[in-house]
């Protein structure tokens, strides 16, 4: 049983929706596969379903208390009679996490300036910064867009030439300093140097790892407000890659940079790694972000922006 009408489906297969069908959808069936499972498994509506359900979304990553409000909401719905069959709590399941999502509520990219739109990717080490930020400059270069990078993890040996081979394959600029120069100093050589030769986007790397907690966060609010001295506004947004497979922990992880600075947008790397994409929600609802991109495999394409009927469809219909 499926949610949506194959009709429906194809109506609503707009461009975007595509890359979720033809991408990650199909590593991430375990969730809709196990919660259309649970319904079809029970023949009533009952306490033993919403008890099972709120395990089945606790087991895919929503997050205990996010979870936990999904179905207290259901159950309040079902209360005061709004409910009274499975296949109309399946899909108030959908609107219920719709309206947790909130995604109206977002604001729209800060991306549309003239030129020199920088973006500052943050996260922990090892959750797929540098790989993303290739990504989105394709991303981006896809859409007519230039793009221009700066190399400012100067803390792991071997980043630099990381970014510097993907700027390579790409054929786009990145200005880079030396191995363990100062981060700060290296976002202002690449502001300068994007000023004397503009482009529609900057990205930045940083470094995931430093010697301790303090340093992190001086350092990052420092490299913002270097940028911010060189290109008005900058950085447009500061983006947090979680790694999918890590989970909760994942988050938790996350949090220091959280506090570190100001985080404006998530991209929730690793998709193709995990079948349990209810993390999605815990973010939005624990930490009020909005997740923004996601990415699913090694190579430059395995990305999409984030698109929320796409997930939920993906979520809850088979
Ligand atoms: N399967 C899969 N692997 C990914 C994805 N994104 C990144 N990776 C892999 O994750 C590993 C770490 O990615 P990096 O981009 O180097 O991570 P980072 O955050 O820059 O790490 P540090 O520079 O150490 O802070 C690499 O082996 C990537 O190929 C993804 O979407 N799917
Ligand atoms: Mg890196």
């Amino acid at each position: 049983m499926g949610l949506f009408s194959k009709k429906e489906k194809n109506e609503r297969r707009d461009s975007k929706l595509n890359d979720y069908f033809e991408g990650y959808t199909r590593k991430t069936k375990s969730l809709s596969t196990a919660i259309t499972k649970l319904f079809g498994g029970y023949t009533a509506l009952n306490d033993d379903l919403l008890e099972d359900l709120l395990v089945t979304l606790i087991e895919a990553d929503v997050g205990v208390l996010t979870s936990e409000k999904i179905i207290d909401d259901l159950k309040n719905r079902i209360r005061d009679n709004l409910i009274s069959s499975k296949e109309a709590a399946m899909e108030e399941l959908i609107t219920i996490m719709e309206e947790i999502y909130d995604e109206k509520s977002e604001k729209p990219l800060n991306l549309d300036h003239e030129k020199n739109n920088l973006i500052m990717m943050v996260g922990v080490n090892g959750s797929g910064k540098t790989t993303t930020i290739s990504k989105l400059a394709r991303y981006f270069m896809k859409k007519g867009k230039t793009v221009g990078l700066i190399a400012g993890d100067t803390f792991r040996a071997g980043a630099v030439a990381q970014l510097v081979r993907w700027a390579e394959r790409l054929n786009i600029h990145c200005v880079t300093g030396k191995e363990n120069a100062d981060p700060a100093s290296v976002m202002v050589d690449g502001c300068r140097y994007y000023k004397e030769n503009p482009v529609d986007i900057i990205i930045a790397d940083t470094a995931g790892r430093l010697q301790n907690k303090n340093n992190l966060m001086q350092e990052l609010a420092k490299m913002k407000r270097v940028t911010g001295r060189e290109i008005e506004g900058a950085p447009h947004e500061i983006w947090l890659t979680i790694d999918a497979t890590t989970g909760q922990n994942g988050l938790s992880q996350a949090e220091l940079f959280l506090k570190a600075t100001e985080v404006t947008g998530v991209v929730l790397t690793k998709m193709d790694g995990t079948s349990r994409g209810g993390i999605v929600m815990a973010i939005k609802d624990q930490y009020k972000l909005p997740v923004r991109f996601i990415t699913y495999g090694e190579d430059l394409d395995s990305i999409t922006d984030f698109y929320l009927r796409g997930y939920l469809e993906t979520v809850v219909d088979e």
